[in-house]
C-alpha cells in the first residue's frame, strides 16, 4: 500500500481513505490533502513536519491543542455574528497521540479541512483584501485574552530580524559569496545600507514601547480561507507559529504577502510593486476589529512593520541562497535568490510610497 495512504490510515476519521494528493504550495512542511468517502468530512489534511525548522514538533502540536480549545470555547460562548468563522481541529492519532512517526522517523500530524472554503496565492480584489485583513483581526483577538506565557516558543528567533542578520554574517564570513553576480550584489549592498534599522522593532520591545502578544506568524495571503459561496474568510489555517510575539509581525508579514500583486514567486522584478490601494482595504478590514488592542505606540510602529517584515523576509531568502538552500524548499540553485530581490524591490516600494502608508494609517485611526 502506498506509504502516504498507511500514514493517513493512522489518524482517526469518519470515512476510508479514497486519496492523497500533495496540497498547497509551502516552503517549510509537506502538506497532503487527504479524501474521504464520508459525508460527513469528505476531506483532512495530513502534514509532514520539517523538523530541521521545528526541532520540537510536540510543543507545535501541544500549543495547537491549548489555543485551538481557547478559540473554540469562545466561540462557543459569543453570541453568533452572522458570519462563519472556524478554526481547523487538530485529529488524533489511533493511539491518541496528537501525531504520528514513521518508519523513517518522519513527523506527521492531521487536521480538519475548512469545509467548501478555498485559498489563493495572490490577492484577488479590494474585496479580498478586507476580508484578510479581517481575518487577521478575528484570528487575532480571539487569542488576545489567552496568556502569552500558555504557548511554548515552537520557533525561537522567528521574526527577530537582529538575529536573522546575526546569521546572515555568520554565513557570510564561512561561505563567502561565489559567484558574485549583479543580483548577488545588489542583494549584499540592500542589506548594507539597511541593517543598522533592522533593529526597529526589536528595540522598541526592549523599551516596553511594544509588548509581545499572541500572535499566528505567517498570516499571508493563502493561508486566509475564503467562503466558496459568500466570499468572506473563515478561518486562518498554518498554525505552527502561533506562539509570542508582536502584532507587528502579523500585520507586517500579511501587508508584504496580500500588497503585492505578482506575489512571491514572480521573476518579473523590475514590475514588483507595493499596492497601498490594498493595504487601505487591508487595514480597514483589520483595524475595527484591532482598535481594541492597539495603543499609541501601536500605531506609530505600523509604517516600519510594513517595511521590516518585506526586508526580513527578503533577507532570510538571501541567507539561505548564500548558505546553500538549507531552510526553504527551492526547486532550483538560484529559486531563494529570486524570491530574495523580489522581497527587496518589494521594501524599495514601500520606502518609496512611505508618506502615502503613513497616510492611510493615520486616516484609518
Ligand atoms: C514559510 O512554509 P510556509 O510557506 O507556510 C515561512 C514563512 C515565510 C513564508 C514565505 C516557519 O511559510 O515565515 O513568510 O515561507 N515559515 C517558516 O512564503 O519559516
Ligand atoms: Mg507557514
Amino acid at each position: 500500500m502506498n506509504h502516504l495512504v498507511t500514514v493517513a490510515k493512522q489518524f482517526k476519521s469518519d470515512g476510508n481513505i479514497l486519496d492523497v494528493q500533495e496540497y498547497g504550495s509551502g516552503n517549510v512542511n509537506d502538506t497532503f490533502l487527504v479524501t474521504l468517502d464520508s459525508p460527513q468530512e469528505k476531506h483532512f489534511v495530513l502534514q509532514r513536519i520539517n523538523t530541521h525548522v521545528f526541532r520540537r514538533p510536540e510543543l507545535v502540536m501541544l500549543n495547537m491543542r491549548v489555543f485551538t480549545a481557547h478559540v473554540h470555547e469562545r466561540l462557543r460562548r459569543e453570541p453568533n455574528s452572522g458570519r462563519r468563522w472556524q478554526v481547523p481541529r487538530v485529529l488524533s492519532a489511533q493511539d491518541g497521540n496528537s501525531h504520528y512517526i514513521d518508519g523513517e522517523g518522519s513527523f506527521w500530524r492531521a487536521l480538519s479541512f475548512i469545509d467548501a472554503s478555498t485559498s489563493f496565492e495572490q490577492v484577488q480584489s479590494t474585496e479580498h483584501a478586507r476580508e484578510v485583513g479581517h481575518a487577521l483581526g478575528r484570528f487575532q483577538s480571539l487569542i488576545s485574552d489567552l496568556a502569552t506565557e500558555k504557548l511554548y516558543d515552537t520557533l525561537e528567533g522567528f521574526h527577530i530580524t537582529p538575529r536573522y542578520l546575526q546569521h546572515y554574517d555568520v554565513v557570510l564570513s564561512r561561505n563567502g559569496v561565489t559567484p558574485k553576480t549583479p543580483d548577488v550584489d545588489y542583494g549584499l549592498r540592500f542589506v548594507q545600507e539597511r541593517r543598522d534599522w533592522a533593529p526597529v522593532l526589536e528595540d522598541a520591545k526592549s523599551q516596553n514601547k511594544l509588548r509581545l502578544r499572541l500572535i499566528h506568524g505567517d498570516p499571508k495571503v493563502n493561508n486566509i480561507m475564503i467562503d466558496e459561496t459568500t466570499g468572506q474568510a473563515v478561518s486562518i489555517v498554518d498554525l505552527d507559529t502561533v506562539k509570542p510575539g508582536l502584532v507587528h509581525y502579523d500585520i507586517g508579514d500579511c501587508l508584504r504577502s496580500c500588497c503585492n500583486p505578482l506575489g512571491e514567486e514572480t521573476t518579473d522584478f523590475d514590475a514588483v510593486r507595493f499596492e497601498t490601494d490594498l493595504c487601505q482595504a487591508i487595514l480597514q478590514g483589520y483595524l475595527p476589529l484591532a482598535q481594541d488592542f492597539l495603543d499609541d505606540n501601536d500605531y506609530a510602529y505600523l509604517y516600519d512593520a510594513i517595511r521590516l517584515i518585506a526586508f526580513e523576509l527578503g533577507l532570510r531568502f538571501f541567507t539561505d541562497y548564500l548558505e546553500g538552500n538549507v531552510y526553504f524548499k527551492a526547486k532550483h540553485q538560484e529559486h531563494n535568490l529570486a524570491r530574495a530581490i523580489v522581497q527587496f524591490k518589494l521594501a524599495e516600494s514601500i520606502e518609496r510610497q512611505e508618506a502615502a502608508i503613513r497616510a492611510i494609517i493615520d486616516d484609518l485611526r
